[in-house]
């Protein structure tokens, strides 16, 4: 029987000289791993787990600083066959309580520092097992591991069992799970390595996070399975990343990192004439930033567009013949994959018409944990899931993202859903009501900001709001500013117009 395995196909790209460097650390102490060492370390891992007796599909949460550990962490979860769900190091403890008590997860593992209030509310879950995983290489989780057995047999896998759970918010409720099948993830990764031309000798620098698909997925299963060596930044630094161009082949990130690039002196042609790819994606790059970019470094960015519950959908493309990478949009569609743009009605749309994008493929989740009216609600009736996404094909089918019908603000590349932040404001003394906008801003692409309506007769401090927020949720979801008013716009249905309040700030971080 062959084995559907996501890391099956990952061990089979490594290279025969498994004594050659995997992963080099760029920052820190001067590390580096082997395939040798991901073989044997990831084997241990699954050995763990395996001795655990988790009952099969059970969920590995882990909340961890990024490292390669972390890293192995999630191929042992692969490996032993059971189900990953990674969690942004910023979610505070009513974030992760949420996510805990909805994945119900068997095993976690969490930083040192986080112990005292994660063992508390995963016990409180009934969780059986928690883990300590330090970006030092220290904790329970590897002091557990080593003396476990360096040899594992891969658990066998269908296409179709689930790989990872990934947390994506909901426009009006709670945190969604979509869950991703080794199936999903390994037709994405194998359509990626052969579109980008991705080759054993190509050298990745990873400095995104690995608790979401650009970093964990997309950028991971690229190099992995090329057998093709990372340079692994444990946090992304500008121009220390600039002086690995000389060393590298292939970079990966979201605008505001191509925008903090920008803003250094040492970004040259010579600086990258090794790099053969730039790629970005997770948010609508601007075409200043993909112009100033292709005069500074002489290279052409290619931009891509996915989610969450999908991986990758679209690619400008990577060879010239294929066609030209246009700024602006975000390509075609993937070999294999569908992408479609309709009308409110459903019915297709002309060519170049704005319309909502559906999609549909092999990468196509397999729905929302627990959830299946929501799932139903975002598939049509032939099959698609609808993005959520706003945009057009052209004549030549590339894509342009012009918007979006579900209320998320991306910034920085993180995901922010306004209905979770005005919740939370809305459950404060002597508020009244507020709304929550995406603003422009020059380096996260777009800011939170919240526009409060006190309670009559009450006197309320917006920076005092913001602090509140900063003990309660998330920081990157924090606003950057917060506006106290009389009251808010709205249309004859009673219904606060957003665009008119993004309209009035737009100008606030120029
Ligand atoms: C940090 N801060 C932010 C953000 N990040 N504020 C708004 N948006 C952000 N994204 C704030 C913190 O709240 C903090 O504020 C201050 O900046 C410093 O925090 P620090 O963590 O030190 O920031 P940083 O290290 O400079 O991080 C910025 C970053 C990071 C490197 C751009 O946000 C990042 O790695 N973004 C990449 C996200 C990503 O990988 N997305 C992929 C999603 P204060 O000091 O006030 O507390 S996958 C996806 O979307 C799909 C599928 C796809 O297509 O790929
Ligand atoms: P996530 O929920 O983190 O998977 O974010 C997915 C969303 O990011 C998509 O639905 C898009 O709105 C957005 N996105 C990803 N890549 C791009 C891109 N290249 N341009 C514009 N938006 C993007």
């Amino acid at each position: 029987m062959d084995n559907a395995n996501l890391y099956s196909a990952l061990r089979a790209a490594f290279p025969a000289d498994l004594d050659a460097t995997a992963i080099e650390c760029a920052d820190g102490a001067a590390l580096s791993y082997s395939w040798s060492d991901l073989e044997r370390g990831t084997a241990m891992l699954a050995n763990l787990l395996v001795s655990l007796d988790l009952p099969a599909g059970s969920r590995i949460a882990a909340q961890t600083e990024k490292s390669v550990e972390a890293l192995m962490l999630y191929l042992a979860v692969l490996r032993a066959g059971y189900v990953y769900l990674p969690l942004n190091t910023a979610y505070q403890a009513a974030e992760v309580e949420y996510f805990i008590g909805n994945a119900e997860p068997a095993v976690v593992v969490c930083a040192g520092k986080n112990f005292g209030w994660m063992s508390k509310l995963a016990f409180l879950a009934e969780v059986q097992y928690v883990f300590t995983l330090n970006d030092d290489r220290s904790g329970t989780l590897l002091d557990r591991a080593a003396c476990q057995s360096d040899q594992h047999e891969v658990a066998i896998k269908a296409a179709d069992d689930m790989a990872a759970i990934l947390y994506t918010s909901g426009t009006t409720g709670r945190s969604k799970g979509a869950m991703l099948s080794h199936g999903n993830l390994l037709s994405n990764a194998q359509t990626l390595h052969r579109l980008w031309g991705w080759q054993a000798d190509d050298v990745l620098i990873h400095a995104l996070p690995i608790f979401h698909v650009h970093g964990l997925f997309v950028a991971s299963h690229g190099a992995l399975l090329a057998g093709a060596k990372m340079i692994w930044f444990a946090k992304f630094e500008p121009r220390a990343v600039i002086n690995r161009f000389a060393d590298a082949t292939i970079f990966m990130g979201v605008p505001t990192l191509y925008g903090r690039m920008l803003a250094e002196g040492g970004l040259t042609p010579a600086a990258c004439q090794k790099m053969r790819l730039f790629i970005s994606g997770s948010a609508p790059l601007l075409i200043e930033t993909f112009r100033d970019w292709q005069q500074r470094s002489g290279k052409t960015i290619l931009e891509r567009y996915g989610m969450s519950e999908t991986i990758m959908l679209t690619s400008n493309p990577y060879r010239a013949l294929d066609g030209d990478r246009l700024g602006g949009t975000v390509g075609l569609a993937l070999p294999g994959v569908g992408v479609r743009v309709r009308d409110d009605q459903g019915q297709p749309c002309a060519t170049g018409d704005i319309g909502h994008i559906e999609v549909q493929g092999p990468n196509v989740f397999h729905g929302y944990w627990r959830m299946p009216e929501k799932t139903r609600e975002e598939f049509t009736a032939d099959g698609w899931f609808k993005t959520g996404d706003v945009g057009r094909c052209d004549a030549n089918g590339y894509f342009t993202i012009v918007g979006r019908s579900k209320d998320l603000i991306i910034s920085g590349g993180y995901n922010v859903y306004p209905a979770e932040i005005e919740g939370y404001i809305n459950e404060m003394d002597g508020v009244a009501e507020s709304a929550v906008v995406g603003i422009a801003h020059a380096d996260f692409g777009e800011a939170v900001v919240a526009i409060v309506i006190p309670k009559p007769g009450t006197a309320l401090d917006g920076p005092a709001i913001a602090a509140t927020l900063k003990r309660q949720i998330a920081n990157f979801k924090v606003p950057k500013q917060v506006f106290i008013v009389a009251e808010l716009p709205r249309n004859t249905m009673g219904k606060v117009q957003k665009n008119l309040l993004r309209e009035q700030y737009k100008g606030l971080f120029a």
